[in-house]
């Protein structure tokens, strides 16, 4: 059965591939299991036949038969169990790339969505630039902590799992503001992985969105 996901009709990131269906895609692809993609406008996200799928809202989601789940890191770890590729079969190693699953998304990625969020919505305050500096500093506080586990190693524990996918769509959310620049092990660990074939079509699949129908057209 072909699973099906849910995504923004019109991503706010212009396609730049840091919407967490992006982290979905990148999974479906790397275990090479097809699927059908359903692109859902902000309204429709709202809608009571988008919250029987997600009770937030939000996107993205993952059908497959009767099976409904929300959460993308629930979704690829759904994945890993469920095809080889993504989790190693040794139980341990298995163990410990669930934890870097479980490290991306409640250690690294918090302090990084406060600063987006604060990007987002308080650069109009006059104390934005003493909290954007203190922001910035609990992120490099992260940043610094993963960069020295990580040192010159390609993966975070061995062999690629989706522990590194989820920490890289994570990281991908700081390009371009300086502060992940800081850290040149982090950058060549996120470029590692995004010269991934499967992280590659993944990024053109949800770039194809964006292209098809920009903001206004
Ligand atoms: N914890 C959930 C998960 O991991 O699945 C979080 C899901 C979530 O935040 N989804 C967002 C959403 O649906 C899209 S990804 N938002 C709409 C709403 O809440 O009404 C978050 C996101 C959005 C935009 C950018 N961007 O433009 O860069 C980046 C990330």
């Amino acid at each position: 059965m072909t699973p099906t996901i849910t995504a923004f009709a019109q991503s706010p990131d212009r396609g730049k591939g840091l919407a967490r269906d992006m982290r979905v895609r990148w999974a479906l692809e790397e275990v090479g299991q097809p699927y059908e993609v359903h692109l859902v406008s902000f309204a429709e996200m709202k809608e009571p036949a988008h919250r029987a799928r997600h009770p937030f809202g939000q996107i993205p989601t993952y059908e497959e038969g009767d099976l409904v789940l929300f959460e993308s890191g629930a979704i690829v770890l759904h994945l890993a169990e469920s095809h080889p590729g993504l989790l190693p079969d040794d139980a341990k190693a298995r163990a410990r790339a669930i934890t870097w699953m479980f490290a991306a998304l409640n250690t690294v990625e918090p302090p990084i969505v406060d600063r987006g969020i604060a990007m987002l919505t308080e650069r109009d305050k006059v104390w934005f630039a003493e909290r954007l500096s203190i922001l910035d500093d609990r992120v490099r506080v992260r940043l610094g902590e993963l960069a020295g586990r990580l040192g010159n190693a390609d993966w975070l524990d061995a062999a690629f799992s989706a522990g590194d996918l989820l920490m890289v769509t994570v990281l991908r959310r700081l390009s371009g503001s300086g502060v992940l620049e800081e850290f040149p092990n982090l950058c060549a660990y996120v470029a590692r992985a995004e010269a991934r074939p499967a992280y590659k079509r993944a990024f053109d699949d949800q770039l194809a969105v964006f292209t098809a129908r920009p903001p206004g057209a």
